[in-house]
C-alpha cells in the first residue's frame, strides 16, 4: 500500500464557505464603486460558480447577461480593474472575522503537521486571498505551514482541468497517489481527479447536488470528535470524523 505523504486543500468552498458571503458581495462592491448597476444575487451566483476563477467568472457574466459591453475596446482591462477592487474588498471582509474556518479544519491542519503530513493549497483563486485568508483565521506563521501554494493564474487552464494539480504535484515531487485532496465542487473534483489524486469532497450550499462519482468519501464537513460529519457518499466505518490516523491507515 503506498504511504500518504502529503493532504493538498482547496481553499474557497473548502478551506471556508468563502462564496456566498465573501467573493459575492467583493465582487457586488465593486461593480457599485464603478457605477454599474450589476448585482449578483445568492441564485445567480450559484450559476456563475460553473465557471471558476474571478476574472473569468466576469467575463462569463457579460458574455450572457451583458453582452453589449463585449463591444467594449478596453474589455479585459475593466475586467482587471474590476477583479482586483473585489481582491480588496474581499480582503476587507476577512479582515473582520466574516468568513471563518469550516468544521475541522484547523485541527486537521493542526493533526497533519504533527503527523508528519505535507501541507500544499491548490486553487483558482487569487494569490492574495489564500494569504488573506491564512493570515485572518490561522495567523501569520500559518503561511509556512504550506509548502507549495499553487494559485490563480499560475498556470493558464483553471479548474476542472488538472494543471494546477499537476503543478503542486511537480513542486511536492510527490506521485499523485502519495497525496490526497479535498475539494468541495465537482470542477474542483474533476481538477483532482484528472491529476489521478484521490479526493475527499466537503460539500457546502452550492455544491451539495454537484456529481461526485469517483469521490473517495463525500461528506457535509470534516466533522470534529464531538460534531460527526454525515456521509453523503462513500463509507468512513466506524469513523465520525476525519483525522490524520484515519487518512495515514488508507
Ligand atoms: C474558486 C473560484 C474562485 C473564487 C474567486 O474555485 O472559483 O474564482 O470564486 O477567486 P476553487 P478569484 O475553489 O475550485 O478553486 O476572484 O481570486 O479568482
Ligand atoms: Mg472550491
Amino acid at each position: 500500500m503506498t504511504q500518504l505523504k502529503a493532504l493538498l486543500f482547496d481553499v474557497d468552498g473548502t478551506l471556508a464557505d468563502t462564496e456566498r458571503d465573501g467573493h459575492r458581495p467583493a465582487f457586488n462592491q465593486a461593480f457599485t464603486e464603478a457605477g454599474l448597476d450589476w448585482h449578483w444575487d445568492e441564485t445567480l451566483y450559484g450559476e456563475l460558480l460553473q465557471v471558476t476563477g474571478g476574472k473569468e467568472r466576469i467575463l462569463f457574466f457579460i458574455e450572457h447577461y451583458q453582452p453589449a459591453v463585449l463591444k467594449q475596446a478596453n474589455l479585459s482591462q475593466l475586467i482587471a480593474h474590476l477583479h482586483k477592487r473585489k481582491t480588496h474588498f474581499y480582503f476587507e471582509l476577512l479582515q473582520t472575522g466574516a468568513i471563518p474556518l469550516r468544521t475541522g479544519v484547523k485541527r486537521l491542519l493542526q493533526e497533519a503537521r504533527a503527523a508528519g503530513l505535507r501541507l500544499a493549497i491548490v486553487t483558482t483563486t487569487t494569490p492574495e486571498n489564500v494569504t488573506y485568508l491564512l493570515k485572518a483565521s490561522l495567523g501569520e506563521e500559518a503561511l509556512t505551514w504550506f509548502e507549495c501554494i499553487a494559485a490563480g493564474d499560475i498556470v493558464p487552464k483553471k479548474k476542472p482541468a488538472p494543471d494546477i494539480y499537476e503543478y503542486a504535484l511537480k513542486q511536492l515531487k510527490l506521485r499523485p497517489d502519495e497525496c490526497l485532496a479535498f475539494e468541495d465542487s465537482e470542477n474542483g473534483l474533476k481538477a483532482a481527479l484528472g491529476a489521478g489524486i484521490p479526493t475527499v469532497v466537503t460539500v457546502n450550499n452550492y455544491t451539495a447536488q454537484q456529481n461526485f462519482t469517483n469521490a473517495l468519501v463525500v461528506i457535509d464537513h470534516l466533522g470534529e470528535p464531538d460534531q460527526p460529519c454525515r456521509v453523503l457518499q462513500g463509507n468512513l466505518g466506524s469513523h465520525t470524523y476525519i483525522h490524520s490516523d484515519l487518512l495515514k491507515a488508507g
